[in-house]
């Protein structure tokens, strides 16, 4: 009914025309139409949620992942344009079967205005109809309907920006008042320092997920490197994404803030024009060296402006690396490692160098001679299995990078951080047999819990000797456990909504996009609202159990709510860059 009214509309205009453009004006309107919801379709199964005009912004990014785009077709989709094909196929033997029928143009006259009338009812009643779980506001509103809402109601535009007189340490009392923390200071908490002076080196890992560690497949380590690696570590092993529309550049974005990633938009496209107080000027003030290197160009996810947002000094970017050694969207891990450590040996101390891993990205195909596992034969031809096999070479990869930086003498006074930028395979893009390996793999059916868990490990060579920590975190506390670490206090001087993993005890994970805003992970469920907080889903995150009984978690979920528009309206309250022209 929905639907139908918008699409009554569009015919109704189509009849308005001439009688000579009208076939014209159909066939237009058909190929338009069908190009939109396939689209749509075809972003939903990449993203899991409804597509806005934002999404016209990445465009341009559609090339370079196109092996990802082509193994998400599904060639029924092709049906979609059956009867444009038909169509085509009459118009060139010119038989057409029917005439364009003559409509009295006072007949269509009324329709048309009938049809705005209606058009506009439902758009006025729908403007106020608040749905938080996407997927379902589009069901409910009808999609053309849901796009129109989401240009009239820019969301951008809904927030306004916090007082810009208010100073970090107000900020960060006032994000400590919304969680119910109170401020540890510095001296109290525990290992303060404990990784002074030295280098910081931060692999953020492609699509790479918490299963993966510790996991065998006929007797074989997945990621023997990473194992290894945790045994003189902290690992964290129930941390989660909270990325937006930006994946790995979000997880950047994230990893260097601690603040929320845009809903709406990739957040190096909305506010990459914003001055932050980030990770590498905090670093910068402290005497360090800042650079990152991903083995891509700079313009994907508009990461030329980024990159000055946030205040790295350096950022390694092809061409650096080359085109040997190609891997899905460009030069291989070992690439990236090999240049980067050249550059690091050179480098001034102490330093932070960022590494953004890319060969596992999907659709997780890497060269056969790149294939390091020996998987049994139900693996051939199956995204799980050509999933370990890249991620088995995303950790071999590093294990060589580690190995190069101990020769080089720069292991041993570093930190090291690894985590996973977002998930990598989700159910929807599994079919039954698929879901049945992922079940063998992890004794349990593959569930969002395990879909958005990602591993958090911190190595302090010579001072962490393999612990396991069980509290809950998220991406946002990765820079606040890093600042503990390095013994930089941050709580006068950088905002921050993420919290301190080894000095708290509880925790709420705030996430939206990939769930719908006000969705959160604590110690107990993992919750979505649907049309709010009264009728959402919960699950028990350690036995995957549904929890009916979750209404003592409403503060949770207002928390997690208050949280992203405080950092929304920071974020807006921010100075634009001065020279905010992208780098030549
Ligand atoms: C592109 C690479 C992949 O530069 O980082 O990004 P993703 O598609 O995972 O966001
Ligand atoms: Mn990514």
């Amino acid at each position: 009914m929905l639907e139908g009214c918008y699409i009554f509309l569009i015919l109704g205009l189509i009849e308005l025309l001439p009688q000579r453009f009208k076939s014209a004006g159909y066939f237009i309107a058909d190929v338009i139409m069908t190009t939109l919801f396939a689209s749509i379709i075809l972003y939903v199964a990449y993203f899991n949620t409804v597509p806005t005009y934002f999404a016209l912004f990445q465009l341009g990014q559609v090339s370079a992942i196109s092996d990802s785009v082509i193994s998400l077709l599904n060639p029924l989709y092709l049906l979609m344009y059956l009867d444009i094909a038909i169509l085509l196929v009459f118009k060139w033997s010119k038989k057409l079967p029917f005439p364009t029928p003559k409509v009295d143009k006072r007949w269509v006259r009324t329709s048309v205005t009938v049809a705005v009338i209606m058009a506009f009812g439902i758009f006025v009643y729908y403007k106020g109809v608040d749905i938080a779980n996407p997927v379902l506001a589009a069901e409910n509103k009808g999609i053309l309907n849901y796009e129109l809402l989401n240009i009239y109601k820019n969301p951008s535009a809904t927030v306004k920006p916090l007082d810009p007189n208010l100073t970090p340490a107000e900020i960060n009392e006032k994000i400590a008042k919304i969680k119910g923390n109170t401020i540890i200071p510095d001296h109290k908490k525990a290992m303060f320092g404990a990784a002074k002076g030295r280098n910081v080196i931060i692999v953020q890992g492609e699509s790479f997920q918490n299963f993966l560690i510790g996991l065998k497949v006929n007797g074989q380590e997945v990621t023997p490197n990473l194992n290894r690696l945790i045994k003189h570590s902290l690992y964290f092993p129930h941390v989660f994404q909270q990325v937006g529309p930006g994946n790995t550049s979000d997880a950047e974005f994230i990893m260097n803030t601690s603040l929320f990633p845009q809903s709406y938009s990739a957040t190096s496209i909305a506010v990459g024009n914003r001055h932050f107080y980030a990770l590498p000027r905090l670093l910068s003030d402290e005497g360090y060296e800042t650079m990152t290197f991903h083995a891509d160009e700079l313009k994907f996810w508009n990461r030329d402006e980024l990159y000055p947002a946030l205040g790295f000094d350096h950022f390694y970017e092809q061409p650096l690396y080359g085109n040997k050694d190609i891997v899905g969207l460009g030069p291989s891990d070992d690439v990236l490692y090999s240049k980067g450590i050249d550059i690091l040996k050179k480098s001034k101390q102490p330093f932070y160098a960022m590494f953004i891993s890319m060969s596992s990205h999907h659709p997780y195909k890497i060269p056969e001679d790149k294939q390091g596992l020996d998987l049994p034969k139900r693996y051939e031809g199956t995204i799980v299995g050509d999933y370990l096999q890249a991620q088995h070479y995303t950790d071999a990869a590093l294990g060589r990078f580690i190995d190069k930086l101990k020769a080089a003498g720069l292991w041993k006074n570093s930190i090291f951080l690894f985590y996973g930028d977002h998930f990598g395979l989700d159910n929807d893009m599994l079919n039954r047999n698929e879901r049945a390996l992922m079940q063998e793999l992890l004794g349990h059916p593959y569930t969002d819990v395990d879909r958005y868990n990602i591993p958090f490990i911190v190595t302090i060579p010579g001072v962490t000797h393999g612990e396991e920590r069980n509290i809950i975190g998220g991406q946002l506390d990765f820079l606040p456990t890093l600042t503990n670490l390095l013994g930089i206090p941050i709580e006068n001087r950088l905002v921050h909504f993420g919290q301190d993993l080894l000095n708290t005890d509880s925790n709420t994970i705030g996430m939206r996009y990939y769930m719908p805003k006000g969705s959160f992970i604590n110690e107990h469920i993992i919750f979505q609202p649907n049309k709010n907080f009264d009728d959402g889903t919960a699950y028990n995150i350690w036995t995957g159990e549904p929890v009916k009984d979750y209404k003592n978690y409403r503060v949770d979920y207002e928390r997690v709510i208050e949280l992203e528009n405080l950092s929304d309206a920071y974020i807006l309250s921010l100075p634009h860059q001065i020279n905010a022209n992208k780098m030549p």
